[in-house]
């Protein structure tokens, strides 16, 4: 934080005693608060940058991580996690947000483990890979939706020919700044147990829109589904469009017991623009990171352009002014930490003047 001199030494009687005042604070580990500049800024300050990471480059990148780096345990996991240039080095993409995208190898096992942070998967290429979450084994596919949610064990599976690369969205930023991050190795054993297609989860939470077990237990921190189907979230998409959403429809994934979000600290939606498509121009607090799933759309993000392929990642930081328009059907995938702005009732959201691209 920026301090400043204050008062002036002209303003004061004695500025030595000023000096000597400011010296025996420091030395006291304490600091005063009028010396402090931006501590209330009178909106959040962009401290992200609105950035974009192309699929191309990242691809080829995980692709080599694959030929030199093992996985092993230590690692546990081949993922690069996307650092905002705006986040003094962090390995974050947004302030609140990890993202990284994740390269397991045909006959690789990504050994088990659980941590606090919640974490997802969307999937972007490859099949075939299962991951086993609290002993569920969870299939994945292009466009699938998996949730590995806080403190459930997890290992990754890759039996087939070829390599699987997935988006990994967590919390851990969050989880960090309340000092709550807790972490274990799972049992070294390297099952490769057939995977039925159809996880337990969804089973007993998936069977048919409306329709839950019975004796379903009371809702969990955590969603009860714990993977999205591609054809699902298309279908929804689909009927939403025919229901009368004007060229933009989106869904939220939420927990079929109770609607919830589906983890506590993060909100994943996923958005179908169709050619022509504008949304408004708004800003909110907390921020978000969307993965372009196919088509070709663009983002504008605090008046900077960013044209989108499949694959292609970007940020956008909190109370940043944003919109998106399409040229082709273009479906979107989004995370965001708006269950923990909505909880600590901190959600705003302000509808602005379409923004003009700054040049
Ligand atoms: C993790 O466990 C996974 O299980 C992915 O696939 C990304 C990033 C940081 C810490 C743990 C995974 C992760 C991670």
């Amino acid at each position: 934080m920026a301090t400043r001199r204050f008062p002036a030494p002209t303003d004061t009687p004695d500025p030595a005693a000023l000096d000597e005042f400011y010296a025996d604070v420091a030395e006291a580990d304490l600091q005063p608060l009028w010396m402090q500049e931006g501590l209330m800024p009178r909106t959040p300050p962009l401290h992200d940058v609105p950035f974009r990471w192309r699929w191309k480059r990242l691809r080829a990148l995980a692709v080599r991580s694959g030929e030199l780096v093992p996985i092993d345990r230590g690692g546990d996991r081949r993922v690069l996690a996307f650092a905002n240039p705006g986040g003094d080095g962090l390995p974050y993409a947004t302030s609140t947000l990890w993202g990284a995208v994740q390269y397991l190898g045909p006959g690789e096992v990504a050994p088990a483990h659980h941590h606090t942070p919640g974490a997802l998967r969307f999937v972007l290429e490859g099949n075939g890979v299962w991951t086993l979450v609290n002993g569920d084994p969870v299939s994945m596919s292009p466009g699938d939706l998996v949730l590995t949610p806080s403190w459930c064990w997890h290992e990754h599976h890759n039996p087939g020919s070829e390599p699987m690369l997935w988006f990994d969205g967590l919390d851990i930023p969050m989880v960090r700044a309340m000092d709550a991050i807790f972490f274990e190795d799972g049992p070294d054993r390297m099952t490769n147990r057939a995977v039925d297609p159809t996880s337990r989860s969804e089973l007993r939470y998936a069977g048919a829109p409306g329709l839950l077990p019975l004796d379903a237990e009371a809702p969990p921190a955590h969603s009860s589904l714990l993977a999205y189907r591609r054809a699902d979230t298309d279908r929804a998409l689909t009927r939403l469009l025919q229901a009368g959403a004007e060229r933009h429809a989106a869904v939220r994934f939420a927990d079929p017991t109770s609607g919830a979000d589906v983890m506590p600290t993060i909100r994943c939606s996923m958005h179908r623009l169709l050619p022509g498509a504008r949304t408004p121009t708004i800003r909110r607090t907390g921020s978000s990171i969307w993965v372009t799933y196919s088509g070709a759309a663009t983002a504008l993000i605090d008046g900077q352009r960013f044209d989108l392929e499949p694959g292609d990642v970007f940020a956008v930081p909190s109370w940043a002014p944003f919109d998106l328009s399409a040229t082709e059907p273009t479906d979107l995938f989004s995370v965001s930490d708006a269950p923990v702005l909505e909880a600590m009732r901190l959600a705003r959201t302000e509808t602005l003047p379409a923004q003009q691209e700054r040049s």
